[in-house]
């Protein structure tokens, strides 16, 4: 029988071959058949948004039969597949990726004329999948793609939220205003809902206790009380020159009964619904923060969730392969993107025990050897702890599980140290404080065989610091993995110009998939010719931004002559864009102190701030409105002129950011040192000829090491030199220690050039109280690396050869070889490209 299905599949596959080849006139009838058959009444697609639809279902028509192709191998191969589990991924658009990464660009564009569009417009009309916050999410999203350009075995895990991250604007007052972001209102052709994945999952009940006839052992069930079911969609991920093709599967939550039939008939409406409106809650909405935890039942459901879902999506893979359940550490390597995962661990305990019926040592060691943990963030308000009632009441059987995971791994502990009852206490996996809490990072750090952090200097931290009992009891378990971009997105397609001149110096393209020949610039660094390609590069991009700009903003501003300074990212007070917009009132006030003449001759700026606050981070909001007031004043201050401009952009996405990013001269990453664990838009601006503007944090740190510190405007103190100064301010108060310039600037807030003080009440009063992010401390060496940069900028040779030596330097940070160090020293999975006999594609 499954030798009749395999047969009857080969013939389908024949059949619907022809149809996918390539060439642009199959192209323009795939497209035109999906105008006429896929989307209804012609007529009215007959326009951009329906073209865009059309042609993204025919991506998706190929992206499928890779994909087929591409499990279809991974299987026959038996491969150890690396299972990437996440809570957020933040992709940006998915049309021009695709496009690029199949090589498929010219064809396209061809097809497309001759329909009369053009390709760029078809790619405008997407909108971004937002399905992220920041940093987490979007490295997730540079992972998979890596995983699928360098062919290795892997699957995305994730949640299909209805609601992605909020919409952002400003009113007239400058405060952000929240809508909601309904991104499935039109078809997502890149997503494809598999209605063969249906999982149910359970919540509640109770637990079953009973003697094994066979081992004479205590066993237990649980028995859940309410089910929901997780629908598979999925997203198929293409490599940039293979076929290999991956999956991002994000579940969605369905209810076990659409609706309550007697209810209904009893004229009861709402209540009918009731069940299915609870369970589609569970992925309805991607919450909002950013490094905080949400600390929400709703919250903990979609955690729970999400791993269940998964963990039984890998396991029923396993068995359809005939394999046994020890080989699941052989079959799947599963990273936990952060602690929000982290219930995948007693989840699979469970599995183990009370279905599979293995032992606890069995079924622990093959927990510890399926997962790693990755620390994103050393906030402690972002570190997950779930009071231990909300999870005996939601999930009880892992509750108990947890308690005898705790109970287990401090017995063992206590048998090798004595008089350890303080430190048991603070290794606890369970926190006694005013709610009993289970510590989500320490449960993780436990049933992991590997921690990393995401830089060199957060690693340190991790070892040294938050998690130092743990790393001295397991040396070995802690690694670093610095986190990468993917150049394909953040150079290749969102560049193309430059990606043309690097690629003409280089006389090949390989750097797209290997940055490391990106070094070879170096020989160019000093070469006047090449420096004024790679400068009217950077000027074609900065008008694109000022056209943007006008059109959006109606702000007129300047590109020529005109240092593009940026801080994008999301709005935190660690990241210290309050220091950023107090600089900028400074420097607006010294301008108004100087003598006319000269301030006309002074060197232009425009300082761009982009990026969200949560809801309800009402300091960060307090930052956003602040920035527009001041931003209002500036502006429109006949004065300043075109010298200076403060622009903030709304709506921050990373679409705005692959606008804003080849278009900046220098961006700014001035976090306190020690507080941001790694960045990556600072890795995104360096490939993109950015310089950048920072402190000694993160990996800003090993921007300096690789790309040399003389072409990096770094300031301020070392992150072992905080606790020092954040003492001092404690002490004598921070404004009798600040800085005269930074005194006068809050003094311009406070006498209401920025409008009512009221607005700014709660920042004024911590920053000249405690300061805990030492702004103040910072704030002189801030303004005066500031200073070097518009100096710098005025010498054009220099200028431009820090930008190639800073690009030429940045071959390390590409998350392919983040991706390398995960599969080799974490996962132990291999590339296992698919043969090329069939390809008609071929790297550039
Ligand atoms: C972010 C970190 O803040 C950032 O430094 C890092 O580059 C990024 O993760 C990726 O590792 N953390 C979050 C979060 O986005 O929600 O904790």
């Amino acid at each position: 029988n499954k030798y009749k299905l395999k047969k009857k599949h080969s013939l389908i596959k024949d059949l619907v071959s022809p149809y996918l080849s390539s060439d642009y006139k199959h192209l323009q009838k795939n497209i035109a058949y999906h105008l006429e058959y896929t989307l209804p009444q012609t007529t009215r697609n007959l326009n951009l948004f329906g073209t865009y639809l059309a042609t993204s279902y025919t991506v998706r028509d190929r992206l499928l039969q890779l994909s087929h192709d591409t499990q279809k191998y991974y299987t026959e191969k038996k491969v150890k597949t690396a299972c990437y589990i996440s809570i957020e991924y933040l992709m940006g658009r998915f049309l021009q990726n695709a496009v690029l990464n199949l090589n498929l660009e010219e064809e396209y564009g061809e097809a497309l004329a001759g329909l009369g569009y053009g390709l760029e417009d078809i790619y405008d009309q997407e909108q971004d999948p937002a399905l992220g916050n920041g940093g987490l999410g979007r490295l997730a999203a540079c992972f998979l793609d890596t995983l699928a350009t360098h062919n290795y075995p892997a699957w995305g895990y994730g949640l299909r939220y209805n609601y992605g991250l909020f919409k952002q604007s400003v009113d007239v007052e400058g405060d952000q205003v929240e809508k909601t972001d309904v991104w499935l209102q039109f078809p997502y052709p890149f997503m494809i809902e598999n209605h063969f994945i249906r999982i149910p999952i359970g919540f509640y009940g109770s637990i079953e206790t009973y003697v094994d006839q066979k081992t004479k052992g205590t066993r237990f069930k649980w028995h859940p009380s309410e089910y929901v079911i997780a629908q598979a969609n999925d997203i198929l991920i293409p490599g940039y020159g293979t076929d290999n093709t991956n999956t991002l599967r994000l579940w969605s939550c369905r209810p076990i009964q659409e609706l309550d039939f007697k209810k209904f008939s009893l004229g009861d409406f709402k209540g009918a619904s009731e069940k299915r409106l609870n369970a589609e809650n569970i992925t309805n909405v991607l919450y909002p923060n950013d490094n905080e935890m949400a600390g929400k039942e709703l919250r903990f459901k979609q955690q729970y969730f999400l791993v269940a879902a998964t963990l039984q999506d890998i396991i029923r893979r396993l068995k359809e392969q005939k394999r046994t359940i020890y080989e699941l550490p052989d079959f799947a390597a599963v990273q936990l993107n952060d602690t929000h995962p982290t219930l995948a661990i007693p989840e699979l305990l469970r599995v183990l025990l009370d279905e599979e019926m293995l032992t606890w040592d069995e079924a622990w060691d093959i927990t510890q050897r399926t997962f790693s943990y990755t620390n994103h963030t050393i906030l402690p308000e972002a570190l997950e702890r779930w009071p231990v009632k909300l999870i005996s009441h939601l999930l009880p059987r892992h509750m108990q599980l947890i308690e005898a995971i705790n109970w287990k791994f401090l017995e063992n502990f206590s048998e090798n140290n004595k008089e350890s009852g303080k430190l048991r206490k603070k290794l606890s996996l369970i926190e006694n404080s005013r709610d009993t809490l289970v510590r989500m990072a320490w449960l993780a750090i436990v049933g992991s065989h590997k921690v990393n952090g995401v830089s060199d200097i957060h690693t340190n931290i991790l070892k040294d610091k938050v998690f130092k009992d743990f790393h001295k009891i397991y040396p070995k378990k802690f690694i670093n993995v610095t986190n990468g971009v993917t150049p394909r997105r953040w150079l290749h397609a969102c560049n193309p110009k430059l990606s043309e001149l690097i690629t003409a110096t280089l006389n090949s393209n390989e750097w797209i998939y290997d940055l490391t020949h990106l070094s070879k610039l170096r020989e160019h660094a000093d070469n006047e010719e090449f420096q004024l390609k790679w400068a009217a590069i950077k000027l074609f991009n900065k008008k694109k931004l000022q056209k943007y700009v006008k059109r959006e903003l109606k702000i007129d501003i300047g590109y020529k002559d005109v240092v593009y300074d940026i801080q994008i990212k999301r709005i935190h007070e660690y990241k210290r864009q309050l220091m950023n917009i107090i600089g900028s009132i400074s420097y607006y006030s010294d301008l108004l102190k100087m003598d006319p003449k000269k301030r006309k001759e002074m060197p232009k700026r425009v300082s761009f701030i982009a990026g969200k606050a949560a809801p309800g981070y009402f300091v960060a909001k307090k930052i956003i409105k602040l920035i527009n007031c001041v931003s209002k004043v500036i502006n429109t201050d006949p004065e300043i002129g075109d010298v200076f401009k403060v622009i903030y952009l709304p709506n921050y996405s990373v679409t705005l950011a692959e606008l804003l990013i080849p278009a900046t001269d220098v961006s700014e990453h001035i976090s306190t040192p020690g507080t941001e664990a790694s960045g990556t838009s600072n890795m995104k601006f360096v490939l993109n000829g950015g310089l950048i503007l920072g402190t000694l944090d993160g990996a800003n740190l090993e921007i300096m090491k690789n790309s040399g510190e003389e072409n990096v405007f770094a300031f301020g103190i070392t992150k072992e030199k905080v606790d020092q100064v954040k003492q001092n301010n404690i002490e004598k108060g921070a404004y009798n220690l600040m800085d005269e310039k930074m005194k006068n600037a809050i003094n311009l807030i406070e006498n209401g050039t920025f409008g009512n003080i009221e607005n700014y009440q709660g920042l004024i009063e911590e920053l000249k109280g405690v300061d805990r992010y030492i702004l103040g401390h910072d704030f002189a060496p801030y303004m005066e690396a500031m200073d070097r940069v518009m100096q710098t900028y005025q010498k054009p040779q220099k200028w431009w050869k820090m930008s190639i030596l800073g690009c030429a330097g940045s071959g390390w940070l590409s998350s392919d070889r983040t991706i390398k160090e995960y599969a080799e020293n974490i996962w132990e999975i291999k590339p296992c490209p698919l043969p090329k006999i069939e390809s008609e594609k071929q790297l550039g």
